[in-house]
């Protein structure tokens, strides 16, 4: 694995950041307690403030998106249910298949546009259970934004549509929004709005908001302290985490306001791209920080693509042999936009 240095521009992912000054002061400073026991006032204090943007009555913190995703859809199931999600939901392919080896359940995958369910399909794929056959429908996940799909946004009126039929079965929603205030700025709404339809909903600090660790679960108090239990169970519990939510408070405060700059930033490399021969993109999907290519040439495969960008200090890693995908985030400023779009244009033209 490479080891960025000082000069180099990492795109590999939004959780390559480094903690601020700001952030890493507020950790030093941070008042700190046994969390375990609900005692650390700087998690609670997170807690309190992360329930209050999204909108829900509680919040639980958890280590990571992956805790945050398994704690939520634990909570709201039974082992032997199916969980009705996207075919390309981070929750079925990068998660080490937690959903059946810890929650016993068996995924029911349905194709998206963008990473958008269809409604039809989604209500084709509800089963209540009276076919012995299979198993009920414990619970429908959704990805906002999709991360497979490009970063892609799912908006009020479409996630609130998915929640109506969901909830007109008595099927609960999850809202996997490792990134969802990137999902709110680009839509250009308050992020509770995307959280008011769903029943639980995980986001994460440690993506474009910038902090070193965490994650947040938000949704009503008695589903946070059942997955309080949960969390338990699966070793989440920590104690005096006062020095990461500290962090986490500062990513919270400062971030949201500039992650429209991440996503200008995306949206500059995505057109240069496209200008690019034998590199494809589709510009629809670039609506947040990330840009899925394509590169199709005798020449240059994606793998040779990211080791030619490694000469110009810039990390970038294939996803198969065509496609590579590329992260920006608030370590990504306009100068090494512009440094990444020349270094693509010497490779590639
Ligand atoms: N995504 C990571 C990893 O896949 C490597 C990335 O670089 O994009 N939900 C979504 C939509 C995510 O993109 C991720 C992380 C997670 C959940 C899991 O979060 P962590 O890594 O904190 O467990």
């Amino acid at each position: 694995m490479p080891m960025p240095g000082t000069n180099t521009i990492d795109l590999r992912s939004d959780t390559k950041t480094q903690p601020d000054a700001q952030m890493r002061l507020a950790m030093s400073e941070a008042e700190v307690g046994d969390d375990k026991s609900n005692e650390d006032p700087t998690v609670r204090r997170l807690e309190e403030m992360s329930a209050e943007v999204l909108g829900k009555e509680a919040g639980l913190f958890v280590v990571s998106g992956t805790m945050g995703n398994l704690v939520s859809i634990k909570t709201q199931t039974r082992p032997g249910q199916e969980i009705i999600c996207e075919r390309q939901a981070h929750i079925y392919l990068w998660e080490g298949g937690g959903i059946s080896v810890i929650c016993d359940l068996l995924p029911r995958l349905i194709p998206g546009v963008h990473g958008v369910m269809d409604l039809d399909d989604v209500e084709a794929a509800i089963s209540n259970g009276s076919n012995v056959h299979v198993g009920a429908t414990g619970l429908i996940e959704i990805e906002n934004t999709h991360n497979m799909a490009g970063g892609t946004t799912l908006s009020v009126e479409q996630t609130r549509a998915i929640c109506d039929l969901a909830h007109a079965h008595g099927i609960p929603v999850h809202c996997d929004g490792a990134r969802i205030f990137n999902a709110a700025v680009a839509l250009g709404v308050d992020p509770a709005e995307l959280a008011a339809p769903v029943d639980s909903i995980q986001f994460c600090f440690s993506k474009g908001l910038g902090a070193p660790v965490g994650s947040m679960i938000c949704g009503p108090r008695d589903f946070i302290e059942a997955a309080r239990s949960v969390r338990n169970v699966i070793g989440g519990a920590m104690r005096q985490a006062g020095v990461i939510a500290a962090a986490c408070i500062v990513a919270l405060d400062e971030a949201p306001k500039r992650l429209h700059e991440d996503h200008e930033h995306a949206r500059k490399i995505a057109d240069t791209l496209v200008e690019l021969p034998g590199v494809s993109v589709d510009l629809a999907t670039v609506q947040t920080n990330i840009v899925n290519l394509e590169v199709r040439r005798e020449d240059v495969d994606a793998q040779s693509l990211c080791h030619a960008l490694d000469a110009y200090d810039i990390l970038a890693i294939p996803r198969s042999d065509v496609e590579i995908r590329l992260v920006t985030h608030k370590n990504v400023n306009d100068e090494d936009t512009e440094r990444v779009c020349q270094a693509l244009r010497e490779v590639l033209a």
